[in-house]
């Protein structure tokens, strides 16, 4: 994972972006960068490490404007480094991006027997470069956005900013998160809704595919065809973002500490106000199941095997487990009779995405099991059972996995 953030704002923006970075910083910490737009030039400073050392070198090096992006890095192409740091920039293309450019290595070939020059060993930076080489053709950047993702295999949130605009931010996304928030006059977007958090309270989900040409005072959704499309403001609870230690030495060891009251706030959740009596939504029906295939990955994974034990002995189902990343490549039998549950913290994650996608045709029922209500996975699924567990920003998962547990023993009951 990394954290993107962008911002379009009515205040100095590199100490706002550096706020929202710490809230991304559970996504990647092998490097960070910031850049922003003044007097219509930009500007970039990039650190190597934990944020603290970009803190750092902006308190020497400050950076002026009122329009920025950042990033924070858990790199996948190109090692941790200055140089392979987003945000990424070529010719007037300033970018941060999460995700993967699947042909990268064909792009950067073209791009550079084309004469583009590389800085960095990174994917990401044949965006730039493309980008860059459709402005060059006298295309405007929304434009020269929608002709760069055509080119583009893999996955990606993206946020761009154009050296000579100063009220244009333009955002992307497929297959990562990316949310869009709308302030007072300003605009933000960041990874997800903590990032945004204190920053406003509308958010504007992306769908798949989809990217937002940003003003201050204006959003143009276009869907992957180009088309202008509208998507529903949302306005999101301040206790599911709120990110603290509440005096923990570490947000590991407060979310162990919060496991007894987060399985309660389940329990009242999923149990009618009685407490004998499930109520999970009418849209959960085994009658006539066959069976139950069971997609994650890594700790979620661990607790669909926990799981099946429940769903064999208690409800007498056959399960499957699959690892998501396996899943649609084995070309799986799939019948009108098989319920397929999908279990992920994040609600994001890829290739449990992907093999959602992959079943959603050919079989009865797909359940979400996850803890963000409002990601894709819970808005792609037939059924969305939520967690209640809270944001979870240790990168070993606690509660949210014992939550997972409680969730699958009520369904299995
Ligand atoms: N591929 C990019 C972005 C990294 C990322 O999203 N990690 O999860 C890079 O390596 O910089």
């Amino acid at each position: 994972m990394c954290g993107i953030v962008g911002i379009l704002g009515k205040h100095e923006v590199s100490p706002i972006i550096l706020d929202a970075l710490q809230r991304l910083e559970y996504r990647g910490y092998d490097s960070a960068g910031i850049a922003t737009l003044d007097n219509g030039s930009i500007q970039r400073r990039r650190a190597l490490g934990k944020l603290i050392n970009l803190s750092d070198l902006l308190v020497h090096e400050p950076l002026k404007g009122k329009a920025g992006i950042g990033h924070t890095r858990w790199a996948t192409h190109g090692g941790p480094s200055v140089a392979n740091a987003h945000p990424h920039q070529a010719g007037r293309v300033t970018v941060v991006h999460n995700g993967i450019i699947e042909n990268f290595r064909a792009l950067r070939e073209e791009l550079s027997a084309n004469g583009a020059d590389f800085a960095s060993q990174t994917d990401t930076e044949t965006i730039v470069h493309l980008a860059s080489s459709y402005l060059d053709q006298g295309m405007s950047p929304p434009d020269a956005v929608q002709a760069t993702l055509a080119r583009l295999d893999g996955a990606f949130a993206l946020a761009f900013l154009f050296e000579g605009e100063n009220d244009l931010l333009i955002a992307a996304r497929r297959g990562s998160p990316l949310v869009i928030g709308v302030g007072n006059g300003e605009m933000f977007v960041g990874s997800d809704a903590i990032a945004l958090a204190p920053l406003t309270d509308q958010l504007i989900y992306l769908e798949e595919g989809d990217y937002a040409v940003l003003t201050r005072s204006n959003v143009r959704i276009h869907d992957a065809q180009g088309k202008i499309v509208s998507r529903p403001i949302t306005r999101i609870a301040v206790e599911n973002t709120r990110v603290d230690k509440s005096g923990h030495r570490h947000f590991m060891a407060k979310e162990m500490a919060e496991q007894p009251a987060i399985l309660q706030a389940a329990l009242g959740f999923h149990l009618c106000p009685e407490g004998r009596v499930l109520e999970l939504p009418k849209a959960v029906d085994f009658a006539g199941a066959d069976r139950v295939i069971m997609v994650a990955c890594g700790t979620a994974h661990y607790a669909c095997h926990v799981a099946k034990y429940w769903f064999e002995q208690i409800a007498g189902v056959p399960v499957e487990i699959d690892i998501a990343s396996e899943f649609r490549y084995r070309n799986p039998v799939l019948t009108r009779n098989t319920i397929a549950i999908f279990v992920s913290q994040s609600g994001e994650t890829a290739d449990t995405l992907a093999a959602l996608r992959h079943v959603k045709e050919h079989i009865a029922r797909t359940i979400a099991v996850v803890n963000v209500r409002t990601s894709s996975i819970a808005r792609e699924a037939d059924v969305a059972l939520p967690l209640h567990a809270g944001p979870e920003i240790g990168v070993a998962s606690t509660k949210a996995f014992t939550a997972q547990l409680l969730v699958l023993a009520l369904l299995s009951i």
